[in-house]
């Protein structure tokens, strides 16, 4: 009867997780689909923990140790996710993604530590190193049980501590502690250890019980490596790309420990991570037109910045002052509003919708054009705009904005820029061309709304910027917009 009450808490569970990444996938329902999938979890967790029972009808017990490790957990994950900033999330999401690595790699730790006990059922284990020994079939068959077993549990170390090695070291380059480090042959260094790594596991796997002790050490610290210096290497401002793989990794971890536990709402989630990392992964680059493998190898951002482009001459840019862009979105009839970093850098999100509400009560019809990667992680103008109460339907994406560009009178660029940048059609030495773009050229009017003539995230020059229909207001964007509200306010 408990058991049957804990399939179904898992059950319930597992419907909730792919329940709330569907709703996810759509701004006006992600908030209740992150509740939905956590409210299936800790269903999934409680269920555990007092419904579950071994062969020998015990409980699981230890619930000092259980609701304390609880404790001290969600407190610290509540108070660092109040404290932190949106431009500080992708780092956020970096440190917890590595946690699940850690405790995948520790699932599996401690699994192998259970080993003895499973080695030791399999009749006639100790023969397995005497030459000659005369091979049963029931010790067979068990032997390759125990061995999938292990099997498991160094997949899931292996991936976890790549996963968690790997995302401590993205964490710490995004809050600038650890810088980009590359030496001569290092991608042929990676693979000489992922190599020892594989030779190890299949000598572990498919050898002898007896001394595995030092191999399995040796594959924690060898993967460990691999997880540093698989991500020295890329360009930091690379990392939301390398953070997405990581994040499947864990899911991968995690689905093992699901197959060790025979847990199936794990098992579940694992999957569901492992696939949502991977797809995530592969449309951020699709909407940066890089393969992975250029993501990896590091072609652009991080190191490069300003190579592509810098020292172009790319003639003169023209200025607009405040009152003159109050005058130009107070007339018009239609304005784009294409947000970038540089807003979220700047917390603008809330004068940015002061500034639409103002327009549209003189008649403006103000909409936001949002490039998929706009900003430094998967729907980050979007969850910005969210923060400040936009309604989502003013929220356009790239191929229906760039359609109506054509019968706009202003397009307004808050802070960003390669996802502006006419490069990316037109220049085939760039490092952006074939990315697709917001063509906000096709607009009347284009303000550009930045601090400088600074390159953004690929590091290269815009030439929008230099176009004859642009005009440049330099500034920080939260200042900037606070200006023009009181301006477009006095008109
Ligand atoms: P960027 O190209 O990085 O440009 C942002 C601009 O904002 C900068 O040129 C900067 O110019 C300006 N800025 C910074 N602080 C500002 C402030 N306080 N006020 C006003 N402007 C400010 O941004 P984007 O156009 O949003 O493009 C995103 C880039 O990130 C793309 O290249 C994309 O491939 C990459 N990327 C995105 C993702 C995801 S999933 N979103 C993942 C990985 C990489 P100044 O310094 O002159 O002010």
């Amino acid at each position: 009867m408990e058991l049957n009450l804990l399939t179904l808490c898992y059950l319930i569970g597992s419907v909730t997780f792919i329940l709330g990444l569907k709703m996810l996938s759509n701004p006006a329902t992600a908030r209740r689909g992150n509740l939905v999938a956590a409210g299936g979890m800790t269903l999934a967790i409680i269920g555990t923990i007092f419904l579950y029972t071994n062969d020998d009808g015990e409980k699981l017990g230890n619930y000092g140790w259980i609701f304390g490790g609880i404790a001290i957990g969600a407190l610290i994950g509540y108070l660092s996710a109040k404290k932190v900033k949106m431009t500080a999330m992708p780092e956020m999401v970096s440190l917890f993604n590595g946690m699940g690595g850690a405790c995948a790699a520790l699932i599996s730790i401690v699994e192998f530590d259970h080993m003895d006990f499973a080695w030791s059922v399999v009749p006639g284990w100790h023969a397995m190193v005497v030459p000659g020994w005369d091979e049963d079939f029931a010790s067979v068959s068990m032997l390759n049980a125990v061995r999938g077993h292990l099997l498991i549990i160094v997949v899931g170390l292996v991936i976890g501590a790549v996963s968690f090695a790997g995302s401590m070291i993205a964490w710490g380059k995004l809050n600038g502690k650890v810088r980009d480090f590359s030496f001569r042959g290092q991608h042929i260094f990676n693979l000489v250890v992922l190599g020892i790594i594989f030779a190890l596991a299949v000598y572990l796997i498919g050898w002898i019980p007896g001394n595995s002790g030092l191999i399995f050490i040796a594959i924690v610290v060898l993967a460990l490596l691999y997880g540093i210096f698989f991500v020295l290497p890329i360009g930091g401002a690379d990392m939301p790309v390398v953070i997405s793989i990581l994040n499947s990794f864990t899911g991968v971890a995690a689905a093992c420990g699901g197959f060790l536990y025979d847990n199936k709402v794990m098992l579940t989630g694992g999957i569901l991570v492992g696939a949502a990392g991977t797809l995530l992964t592969i449309l951020m680059c699709k909407a940066m037109n890089r393969s992975l493998l250029n993501v990896l190898i590091g072609s652009f951002g991080g190191s490069k910045a300003g190579s592509a482009g810098g020292a172009r001459e790319q003639g003169s840019y023209k200025e607009i002052t405040l009152s003159d862009t109050a005058v130009l979105l107070s007339y018009s009839s239609k304005v784009f509003i294409v947000p970038g970093y540089g807003l979220a850098v700047a917390q603008a999100q809330h004068i940015c919708h002061e500034l639409e509400k103002l327009l549209e009560s003189k008649g403006v019809d103000v909409k936001y054009a949002i490039h998929p990667v706009a900003g430094r992680m998967p729907g980050h103008m979007n969850v910005l705009l969210a923060e400040a109460d936009v309604p989502y339907e003013k929220l356009l994406e790239m191929e229906q904005a760039n359609e109506e560009f054509s019968t706009t009178d202003v397009v307004l660029v808050l802070g960003a820029n390669d996802v502006v940048n006419p490069a990316a059609k037109t220049d085939p030495s760039s490092p952006i061309f074939g990315m697709p773009i917001l063509e906000v050229e096709l607009a009347k009017n284009c303000i550009v709304n930045k601090r400088s003539m600074k390159p953004g995230y690929a590091g290269i020059e815009n030439d929008l910027f230099f176009r004859p229909k642009t005009s440049m207001l330099f500034g920080d964007a939260k200042k900037v917009l606070q200006e023009l509200v009181a301006e477009i306010k006095n008109l």
